[in-house]
C-alpha cells in the first residue's frame, strides 16, 4: 500500500516542473515487461534493472498450510525466500526492422527454514545468471498500433552447483533446493509477440511468450516450461511522466528429471518437483518517468509494484508475495 502513495506522491510533487514538448514517458511499457518496444536502426539503449521478489508461508492448490501441517511430511519447512536481481541489458538497432536485445542478471538469493526441532536456519546462494540474447523484429505499424515479434534464447551461463551449510549437512556445505539455484542448466528457447499502441493521453499493451527448456541440465532435470500472457494500460500524466497498471497471468508446469543429490525427499518441500508451477495472476501498478531537461534530459527513471491476485500451487509450496522493479533506461 505505501508504494501506491509513493507513486501518487511522486507524481504531485513533480507535476509544476516544466513540461516537454513531445510525448514519451509512456512510449514504455511498464518496466517488468521486457522486450515490449523495438528501436530505429543504429539506435542503442543501455537499462538497469532491480527486481526484488519475495516469498512467504506455505499453501497446496490455493489452500494455506501452516507450518505445523508442512511439518507433518517434511523435516523441514521453507519461512520466506527473497530474491534481488540486478539486470543488465542493451538493445541496438540493427535495421529499421529489428532489434538486437542482450541481458545479464546477477542473482542474490536467501531462503529461510523452520525444523522439526523448532530451529530456524537459512542459506543463500547468488551469482551471475543465465544470458538472454533476444531478437525483436517488426511485424506491422498501422497508425498508432505495433506488433512485434520476440524470440529469446536463454544462455545457461548460471549456477546450478550452488551449495551451502545446512543442520543436516553440517559441517559440510550440500546442493541447495532447485529454487536457490542460479540458472536454468538448460537452453530455453522463449518466443513471444508483442501488441503495444497509444493515442493522446493513453497507451496500452499486450504480450504474450511461452519459455521451451530444451533437454535436461547435467544434474538430470529441467525447469518447467511456461506461458505468459499480460496486458496493461497507462495513462499520461504529463509528457514526462505516466502511470500504468498491469496484469499477468502465467502456467508453469513442475520440474521434470530428478537431481539425484536429494537424497531424502522428506526433508523439505523444495526438493520435490512436483512442487514447483502452477497457475498465477499478478497485477502492477507503476510509473515511468523521462528526465525532461538538464544533465539527464532523455533518461528513464521507472518503477512497479506487483502482489498476487490469485496462484494456485503444485503441491506443497511457499507463496509468492510482492515485486518490485526499479529500472533505468536510456537510448542514444
Ligand atoms: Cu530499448
Amino acid at each position: 500500500m505505501k508504494y501506491i502513495y509513493l507513486i501518487v506522491g511522486i507524481v504531485l510533487t513533480c507535476n509544476a516542473i516544466a513540461q516537454n514538448g513531445s510525448s514519451t514517458a509512456n512510449n514504455h511499457a511498464p518496466i517488468g515487461v521486457m522486450g515490449d518496444h523495438t528501436h530505429g536502426k543504429g539506435e542503442f539503449m543501455l537499462s538497469y534493472r532491480y527486481m526484488r521478489m519475495n516469498m512467504e508461508d506455505m499453501r497446496t492448490g490455493t489452500t494455506d498450510l501452516s507450518n505445523e501441517e508442512v511439518l507433518n511430511d517434511y523435516m523441514v519447512t521453507p519461512l520466506s525466500m527473497n530474491m534481488n536481481m540486478h539486470m543488465l541489458g542493451f538493445m541496438y538497432g540493427i535495421s529499421s526492422k529489428l532489434t538486437v536485445m542482450g541481458m545479464v542478471n546477477y542473482y542474490d538469493n536467501s531462503m529461510d527454514h523452520l525444523t522439526r526441532m523448532n530451529m530456524n536456519f537459512t542459506t543463500n546462494s547468488g551469482g551471475l545468471g543465465d544470458t538472454k540474447i533476444s531478437f525483436l523484429y517488426d511485424l506491422m505499424k498501422k497508425g498508432n498500433h505495433k506488433f512485434h515479434m520476440n524470440f529469446t534464447t536463454s544462455i545457461p551461463t548460471g549456477s546450478i552447483d550452488e551449495t551451502d551449510v545446512t543442520p543436516a549437512s553440517e559441517p559440510d556445505a550440500t546442493q541447495l533446493p532447485y529454487p536457490m539455484q542460479i540458472g536454468l542448466g538448460t537452453w530455453s528457447l522463449n518466443p513471444g509477440i508483442t501488441y503495444s499502441a497509444e493515442n493522446d493521453k493513453l497507451s496500452w499493451g499486450a504480450q504474450t511468450s511461452g519459455q521451451f527448456r530444451i533437454g535436461e541440465n547435467d544434474r538430470g532435470y529441467s525447469f518447467g516450461n511456461q506461458f505468459n500472457a499480460q496486458g496493461w494500460f497507462g495513462y499520461e500524466v504529463a509528457p514526462w511522466i505516466g502511470l500504468s497498471t498491469r496484469v499477468s497471468f502465467t502456467n508453469e508446469d513442475s520440474i521434470s528429471g530428478v537431481d539425484e543429490s536429494y537424497m531424502n525427499l522428506m526433508m523439505v518441500p523444495t526438493v520435490v518437483t512436483e512442487n514447483f508451477g502452477g497457475n498465477f495472476i499478478n497485477g502492477y501498478l507503476g510509473t515511468n518517468i523521462m528526465i525532461p531537461s538538464g544533465f539527464f534530459k532523455g533518461h528513464r527513471i521507472a518503477l512497479e509494484y506487483g502482489l498476487p491476485v490469485m496462484q494456485d500451487l503444485n503441491g506443497t509450496q511457499m507463496k509468492r508475495g510482492s515485486n518490485m522493479i526499479i529500472g533505468w533506461q536510456y537510448a542514444f
